[in-house]
């Protein structure tokens, strides 16, 4: 199909420490874009879906164990095999809005032992730059209030607390750092706002590369 004459759609990733409604939110705001007329379109990292997520759904589940840096460029490759999909519905004026995306990619395995930032950040060079990143925070209280883990991998609070300290070193001017202690519907409204403005606003705007 051709290109979108209405411009592109904008690429929105939602970000943040496990239990902060990531997920819930991603749903809300693509339900309330389509219904307002704007194109949207739920995408999530790692999609489970292929192959390699498959092998990745495996690890994260503890089904299997996966050398560190090997499972890292596996999410990574996740990401990349998305790419020519992801691109052609930019292109087509469809909004995505990805839940976790490369920082979590960086932020999850620079929790490790022996990774740091700069190392992890090599394999995403050059992904679609996200339009806006929406990084959701939680107080470690509202965070133990909101229940327990479950039993993935990495579904513990000290890994937890090394990840959000990462993500801090990760924010850039396309970030925006939300409160996620609010109720969901003020949080919705919230991300609605600030999202339809970012759309409006990358319309005519090339896609850029991340971290180029
Ligand atoms: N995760 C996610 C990574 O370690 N690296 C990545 O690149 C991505 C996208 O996988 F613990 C971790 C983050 C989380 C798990 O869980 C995926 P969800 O609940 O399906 O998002
Ligand atoms: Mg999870």
């Amino acid at each position: 199909r051709k290109k979108s004459t209405m411009g592109r759609g904008s690429l929105i990733v939602f970000e943040g420490c496990d239990r902060a409604g990531k997920s819930t939110q991603c749903v809300k705001l693509v339900e309330a874009l389509e219904n307002s007329g704007t194109p949207a379109k739920l995408w999530r990292f790692p999609d489970r879906g292929t192959a390699i997520g498959g092998i990745i759904s495996q690890y994260l589940e503890k089904k299997c164990e996966l050398e560190d840096h090997a499972v890292h460029l596996l999410f990574s490759a996740n990401r990349w095999e998305a790419v020519p999909k992801m691109k052609e519905h930019l292109l087509q004026g469809t909004t995505l809005i990805v839940d976790r995306y490369a920082f979590s990619g960086v932020a999850f395995t620079a929790a490790k032992q022996g990774f740091g930032l700069d190392w992890c950040r090599q394999p995403d060079i050059g992904l679609p730059k996200p339009d806006l990143i929406l990084y959701l925070t939680l107080t470690p209280e509202e965070a133990a209030k909101r229940g327990g883990f479950g039993g993935e991998r990495y579904e513990n609070t000290p890994f937890q607390e090394k990840v959000a300290k990462n993500f801090e070193h990760l924010k850039e001017n396309n970030w925006r750092v939300i409160d996620a202690g609010k109720d969901m519907e003020s949080l919705h409204e919230e991300i609605q706002e600030i999202t339809r403005a970012v759309i409006k606003d990358s319309k005519d705007k090339d896609i850029e590369k991340l971290w180029i």
